[in-house]
């Protein structure tokens, strides 16, 4: 299904008149009003399609149906989202789970509906029904060179899929590592996967990334080879500057700071981007912003700061995704959220007093430099996303207008109760 777009303007004019007064409210306090307003419409959010349906845990999986039940449903979905939100113009694909067997079509789905393809993810992380060697045992670190090239050769598939559908970037997350004590050679392990990694970096086109991302545990529970973003960092240096390190925010232990990992890569060159989502205690993979947003904001003030001293444009110079899982939520709904809250604290890292910031830091006065963060994140910078997404040709109130129009249930009706998505 498709929302019209007259419901979209009806429904704003509807709520013009209460919007209006709001945006006045904030924007009358607000410098270069303007320039915010144009960073807030440029800025689009990747919509993973392995988190359009339930993702459950290991005790179980409850659909909310109609969940999408092909990849021309999911690339539906997305653009569903992106026709309310105007911020989520580009999905990106699992192999996999997602295979574009007619890229061209695909293509032209996508783009009908104003929808690009951002990096493609390869998974050897679970054994396919197809593949003759199991991964039980890792993939790109694995002992048996055999097992080795075979995860290998699906990573140079993958790019080619990737290249029929204009994608730019290979997301690689290796689950793995070892359960206990002596089953691996650490070093040993860390060296077949710069092996590894480097074969499939020659076969990266020349303006293609291969974005190396990291996760302390889970599935494994003793180590995981790229287990943190030092060990990614490494990889991404060895490897040359095509290669890159990918941030997941529930990749971290508990207490991680980290906005400082995030502006160090940055300083590098070596930030290839985000998995957005957030978490109370692993990877949760909860909607973003539900439990630290301040966190995020955080994060956001310092890629603003960080992008802007290495004259980056913040829409486009990295990669901006979601990598959430739903348990209880319908997808489409948390992605809206998710996607509202990354806005929210990027909006609100824009109102920073850099100047200020510098000034008070020189000083050592810390008590005037929390103040100015905290009266950044304590503005309600909602209304501005409002009259960006009204500017973009969305919904001032995407969530609202999503239920008014009873999507999920026009999507049961379609799809039927007891669809069920691909994914995890
Ligand atoms: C692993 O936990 C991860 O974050 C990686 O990005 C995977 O590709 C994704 O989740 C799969 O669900
Ligand atoms: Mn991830
Ligand atoms: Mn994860």
């Amino acid at each position: 299904m498709q929302l019209e777009k007259s419901i979209i303007e009806e429904t704003n004019h509807q709520q013009q008149a209460a919007h209006q007064r709001k945006f006045d409210f904030v924007a009358e306090d607000i410098n270069g009003l303007d320039t915010i307003l144009k960073k807030l419409e440029d800025f689009n959010i990747a919509i993973p399609s392995w988190a359009l349906g339930t993702g459950g845990t290991r005790f179980g999986r409850f659909s909310g149906g109609g969940e999408p039940r092909s990849l021309e449903e999911k690339i539906e979905d997305v653009g569903l989202i992106h026709a309310l939100n105007r911020s989520s113009n580009s999905i990106s694909l699992h192999i996999p789970w997602d295979i574009p067997s007619n890229a061209a079509a695909v293509k032209a789905h996508a783009a009908q509906l104003g929808l690009h393809f951002d990096a493609v993810n390869s998974n050897t992380f679970q054994d396919q029904a197809s593949q003759e060697l199991s991964y039980k045992f890792g993939s790109l670190h694995h002992v048996d060179k055999a097992v080795r090239k075979q995860a290998v050769a699906h990573n140079i598939e993958v790019i080619k899929y990737g290249v029929e559908l204009d994608s730019k970037a290979l997301s690689v997350w290796l689950s793995d590592g070892s359960n206990f004590p002596g089953q691996l050679n650490m070093r040993g392990a860390f060296e077949r996967t710069l092996e590894s990694l480097q074969e499939i970096y020659e076969a990266l086109p020349a303006d293609w990334k291969v974005w190396v991302e990291y996760k302390p545990y889970e599935p494994n529970f003793y180590s995981t080879t790229i287990g943190d973003w030092g060990q990614s960092y490494l990889l991404s240096s060895k490897l040359g500057n095509k290669a890159q390190t990918l941030v997941d925010l529930g990749h971290h232990l508990q207490g991680a700071n980290i906005e400082q990992i995030v502006s160090l890569l940055l300083m590098e060159g070596k930030l290839a981007g985000f998995h957005f989502n957030d978490s109370k205690y692993g990877d949760d993979d909860l909607t973003v912003g539900s439990i630290n947003p301040y966190q995020l904001f955080l994060i956001f003030n310092e890629l603003v700061e960080g992008m802007d001293a290495r004259g980056m444009n913040h829409a486009t110079a990295i990669g901006w995704m979601i990598d959430a899982s739903h348990n209880v939520k319908d997808p489409i709904e948390d992605l809206i959220q998710s996607v509202e809250a990354i806005k929210i604290a990027y909006a609100q890292a824009l109102l920073v007093d850099t100047p200020a910031l510098v000034q008070a830091q020189q000083n050592n006065d810390v008590v005037q430099a929390q103040e100015i963060l905290q009266h950044a994140y304590r503005t309600d910078v909602r209304p501005l996303l409002a009259e960006a997404r009204l500017r973009a040709g969305g919904a001032l109130d995407p969530l609202a207008l999503y239920r008014k129009q009873a999507v999920r249930n026009q999507l049961i009706a379609e799809r039927g109760a007891k669809a069920v998505s691909t994914g995890l």
